[in-house]
């Protein structure tokens, strides 16, 4: 039986602005895009949440729901790396098994620890007091004996908190679980799953094999093991991430020129959110279209120079976007991939980890497997 840990900071980038600004604590703060903008919250703290503000959301519609809030709008990632290396670094003087899955997320085992001490759920307390000391941020962990519990179990008693889900407590525990708290079932997935009769987990695990892959192809499988709480996914600390992928259908087929360009831009944005989330650049880019009729259209380019910011991925897009139909042909959906990208160091020995989205969106494609 493996000793698995899932460690998450708590409202990351919004913990260092409360840490690094005083006046800011105990205060709704929110970090991304101005609320006059397009832009949308990167994150935001707990004292923001409580007025319903979260992750992706329009920054226009976090003000709508919260005036007093402060909007943190340049933020400055170099902070962030600094927290992220601290806390890498006090993983490792645990094990060096471990996985990260962005600045301030990663997957431990401790099966076998550099400090001989057989207690993951005591390691797990030891490096959230470490991260305390040395970071003064707070984080949230889970333990179990696996990847796919202990992630599930970091969220439970999020902020600050630890869930310890022993191997004899797991089958309740997935039985009476909402089906959207399933590692990889995003919004979209999660109301297949709801129009399939499934809610909770008790619920999935009525469903054979044959039916899951058959409504969700790979992840079929995925889905049928995790409600068993079977995952054999080892801790990688070497993954390597290919490609980043963000893609938009819009509800009303797009043919005019400006309305196009605004939301390659929105994609770009996000592609650079991606970029420095992972720390990371790009050296290929590609376009991907879905006319009104449903034909795909895909253009790719190398480029000589790393893509990690919005106006540089925009940039590399128009040669794209001029080979093809746009603004002739009314389209249904954009999409753009950052490809051979190159970043530094995530793991201790590879700088990258594959994922093609956030970890929360995984599985949105059908068939394509959580880390
Ligand atoms: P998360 O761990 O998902 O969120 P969080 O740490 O802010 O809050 P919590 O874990 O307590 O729920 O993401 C880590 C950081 O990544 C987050 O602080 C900001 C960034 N991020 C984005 O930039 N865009 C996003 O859509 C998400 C989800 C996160
Ligand atoms: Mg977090």
């Amino acid at each position: 039986m493996r000793k698995i840990i899932h460690v998450d900071m708590d409202a990351f980038y919004a913990s260092v602005e409360q840490r690094d600004n005083p006046e800011f604590r105990g205060k709704p703060v929110v970090v991304g895009g101005p609320p006059n903008s397009r832009g949308v919250v990167s994150t935001c703290s707990y004292e923001a949440r409580a007025y319903g503000i979260h992750s992706a959301m329009p920054s226009s519609r976090a003000y709508k729901l919260c005036p007093h809030a402060i909007f943190v709008c340049h933020h400055d990632f170099t902070k962030y790396k600094e927290a992220s290396q601290v806390i890498r670094k006090i993983f490792y003087s645990y094990t060096d098994l471990v996985e990260p899955l962005s600045l301030d997320e990663a997957y431990l085992d401790v099966t076998a620890n550099k400090v001989k001490n057989p207690s993951a759920t005591r390691i797990a307390e030891e490096i959230r007091r470490e991260i305390k000391k040395q970071t003064g941020l707070t984080a949230s962990a889970g333990v179990s004996y696996n990847k796919f519990i202990a992630k599930i179990a970091s969220d439970i008693n999020k902020p600050d908190g630890l869930t310890v889900i022993l191997p004899e407590e797991a089958p309740e525990f997935l039985e009476a679980l909402p089906i959207g708290k399933f590692f990889g079932v995003g919004k979209k997935t999660e109301k297949r799953m709801h129009s399939l009769g499934i809610k909770t987990g008790a619920d999935l695990k009525k469903l054979d094999m044959f039916t899951l892959i058959e409504h969700f192809g790979k992840a079929g499988h995925y889905f049928y093991h995790a409600v068993r709480g079977m995952d054999e996914r080892p801790v990688e600390p070497c993954r390597e991430r290919k490609s980043l992928g963000r893609e938009n259908t819009f509800a009303r087929d797009l043919l005019n020129m400006q309305d196009i360009m605004k939301e390659l831009k929105i994609l770009a944005e996000k592609g650079q959110e991606d970029c420095e989330r992972l720390n990371i650049q790009a050296y290929q880019i590609n376009l991907k279209i879905k006319y009104h009729d449903f034909r795909v259209s895909t253009r790719s380019r190398l480029s000589a120079t790393g893509l990690n910011r919005a106006d540089r991925i925009l940039e590399a897009l128009s040669p794209l976007l001029e080979k093809t139909e746009a603004g002739k042909i009314p389209l249904r959906l954009l999409g753009i991939t950052l490809g051979r990208l190159e970043g530094e160091t995530f793991g201790k020995m590879n700088p990258q980890l594959e994922l093609d989205f956030h970890p929360k969106d995984i599985l949105e494609e059908p068939g394509k497997l959580p880390p």
